[in-house]
């Protein structure tokens, strides 16, 4: 099994919780603030590094560094959303490089095999390259907790109890993984079910690497398959016992996006469900991502037979 597969499967267990969190703001300081207000109640934390504004690019403290020791505090990955999709020497730049350097804090990224199975090797290369940062790397980051403080934004440390946390603390740093755009979640998309298929065996050909795929269902066929599958598109319905006066995505959005409930990905056989808005826009996100976390898990304790 890939390692940040089993990684991810072990977080799940212990942290009783299938939810990535989609942040879709547009605020560096604010993305930070989100990564601290959901950290217990999330497995992944995904990113778009290129929609925040005020990125500090400093290799050492700047805003990836801190993600990254946050991450680390709480226990869950985080996913750069990059959806890389060029050539081979061209997405290596675009993965170490710029001031993003998202090779440096993302354990998992993803990509369009558009341009081909190269492009995967050339990311798996780059990805060879990465070294493990030490315990005092992340001790050093200042997480910039009394800023968000003064700006009145809820900072909590982590919930798990004394158990948990040391299940937690005995996890290794994960490496890095890919997760292969198999299908996706908008209106009229021309990921058909031919492409599907190559995206399966392309990843199968680089199990070492990519670990999953974004798709709407489990695509593992063979026995020795093993990806995750991450499903974006995912939404409750309006909750008229919370105060829903915030957004609230419903089955789709004005521009394509279509929503399934937490409840049916997960009952289908999907791993991780992926929330944006319905979480980054709602009064609380801290309590609504729980209460997405809660919903996922008991469809999931279901489909287990638990
Ligand atoms: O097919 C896809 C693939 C992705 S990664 N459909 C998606 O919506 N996404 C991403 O998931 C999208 O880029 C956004 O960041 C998130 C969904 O956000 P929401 O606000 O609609 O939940």
């Amino acid at each position: 099994m890939h390692p940040i597969t089993s990684y991810l499967r072990t977080l799940i267990r212990l942290k009783k919780s299938t939810l990535c969190v989609s942040a879709d703001i547009t605020s560096a300081e604010e993305m930070l603030a989100l990564a601290y207000a959901v950290g217990p109640h999330i497995v992944v934390f995904k990113t778009h590094a290129d929609i925040l504004s005020g990125w500090d690019p400093d290799p050492d403290h700047g805003t990836g560094a801190q993600l990254a020791a946050i991450a680390r505090q709480f226990r869950f990955l985080i996913f750069e959303d990059r959806k890389f999709a060029d050539i081979g020497s061209t997405a290596q730049l675009q993965y170490a490089g710029g001031d993003y350097r998202i090779l440096e804090w993302a354990h998992i990224v993803n990509a369009h095999v558009i341009s081909g199975p190269d492009m995967v090797r050339a990311l798996k290369e780059t990805a060879n390259t990465w070294k493990m940062p030490t315990e005092d790397t992340f001790k050093a980051v200042n997480l910039g907790k009394s800023a968000l403080k003064r700006k009145g934004v809820a900072v909590k440390a982590p919930t798990h109890t004394r158990e948990e946390l040391a299940d937690l603390e005995a996890l290794p740093t994960p490496k890095r993984g890919l997760l292969l755009l198999a299908q996706m979640s908008s209106a009229g998309n021309l990921l058909n079910a031919e492409y599907t298929s190559a995206c399966l065996a392309i990843a199968r050909q680089h199990q070492d690497f990519v670990m999953g795929f974004i798709a709407l269902e489990p695509l593992n066929s063979d026995p020795g398959d093993e990806f995750l599958v991450m499903t974006p598109g995912c939404s409750l319905p309006p909750d008229q016992s919370l105060d829903d006066s915030e957004f609230v995505p419903g089955t789709e959005d004005a521009l394509g996006q279509q929503y399934v409930t937490p409840q049916d990905l997960m009952l289908k056989g999907c791993d991780i469900i992926i929330v944006g808005r319905g979480i980054c826009n709602a009064a609380e996100p801290s309590m609504k991502a729980d209460q997405y976390r809660k919903v996922a898990w008991e469809a999931y304790q279901k489909r287990l037979g638990l």
